[in-house]
């Protein structure tokens, strides 16, 4: 979802940046020590301007946190965590400054050396300087690289599109619900919190897209089998579901009792108070309870039509006046 660029070590950083500072070039000067001189200020010149870029596109390249959509708020909370994002950021922006600083005065240093080998001096110095503070954010520079892989792979779910969350036990026919429903084919993006991957499906009523999303793993099973990351990336869920469907299997083909599936349809409830409900008899050409409950065949396609109208209509009928205004958490 997120793209991160690579990011380099405390090391590799330094390296980059002395590395251009050698290949740093000052033709102008009429005497020698004056070359020396000019040279020293393109080098010291050169190496800060790599370090501080670089480090200002790191804290580019990551999401913005303030500006985050609360469901990508609460899923990199629940990955990486918000307050060490936040801190390895703002590390990041400290040695960006400090490097911009130290290479401020050296200008001036150098032009008031008495020689080349104070010019030396001066230089070396400075670039010590740049490498120490690099090296002080060497943990944060780390920590940033590893956030990389989960950022990429947060599911990519427009906070904006409304919503369908398809709930049930395992093997009631979810996914074959959202395969049938959506026309684009769900892309399964890897997902940090389970070994399965989140689906995304899309279809469209009229000029209106909506988003179906198959989650494995989270509203599938008794919360108290979740860890603390999934119970967070289930939170994450009631920004975005403008109306769950919830699946029973009346045949019980899918190994789990209608009671207990009953008891997970209590705890949905509980989970997304503020989110209307549909619940829904799947595998109708099996068995129906015959309570009145919407009812349908994913496998032989009938009533599935219905079924997603109706979840339609729930979903739009969601005042979209009760979602938090951006940038105010
Ligand atoms: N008979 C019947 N089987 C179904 C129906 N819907 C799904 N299945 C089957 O149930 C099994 C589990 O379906 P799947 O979509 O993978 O369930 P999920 O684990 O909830 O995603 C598959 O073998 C499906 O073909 C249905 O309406 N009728
Ligand atoms: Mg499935």
């Amino acid at each position: 979802m997120y793209e991160v660029s690579t990011v380099l070590s405390a090391q590799g950083l330094i390296d980059k940046a002395f590395r251009r500072a050698g290949k740093a070039t000052a033709s102008k000067g009429r005497t020698r020590v004056e070359r020396t001189r000019n040279l020293a200020v393109a080098k010291v010149q050169a190496a800060a301007d790599v370090l501080t870029s670089t480090l200002e596109s790191y804290i580019r390249g990551f999401p913005s946190l303030d500006r985050l959509p609360p469901f990508y708020r609460e899923l990199i909370d629940a990955t990486i965590g918000l307050q060490s994002l936040h801190t390895n950021l703002a590390a990041v922006d400290w040695a960006r400054g400090k490097v911009r600083d130290l290479a401020k005065g050296v200008p001036r240093r150098i032009q008031a050396a008495a020689g080349a080998t104070q010019v030396t001096t001066i230089r070396k110095a400075a670039f010590g300087r740049f490498a120490s503070v690099v090296h002080q954010i060497s943990k944060n520079l780390d920590a940033l690289g590893a956030a990389r892989g989960p950022l990429k792979g947060l599911p990519d779910i427009d906070p904006e599109v409304p919503t369908i969350v398809v709930a049930g036990y395992p093997n009631v026919g979810k996914s074959l619900f959202v395969r049938t429903v959506s026309t684009a084919k769900p892309r399964v993006a890897p997902y940090p919190f389970t070994t399965q991957g989140v689906a995304v499906g899309h279809f469209d009523v009229g000029y209106t897209r909506f988003q179906i999303i198959d989650t494995p793993g989270l509203l599938d099973r008794p919360m108290e089998k979740r860890n603390p990351m999934e119970r967070q990336a289930v939170t994450a869920l009631t920004h975005v579901a403008d109306v769950i469907v919830f699946l029973l299997d009346p045949s019980e083909t899918c190994g789990y009792e209608l009671a207990a599936q009953q008891r997970l349809l209590d705890t949905v409830r509980d989970l997304f108070p503020d989110v209307p409900i549909l619940v829904v008899e799947n595998k109708a050409d099996l068995r129906t309870t015959g309570l009145g409950r919407p009812a349908m065949s994913s496998l032989a396609g009938q009533g599935v039509k219905e079924v997603l109208d109706a979840a339609v209509r729930l979903a739009t009928s969601r005042a979209p006046a009760a979602a938090p205004p951006l940038g105010s958490g």
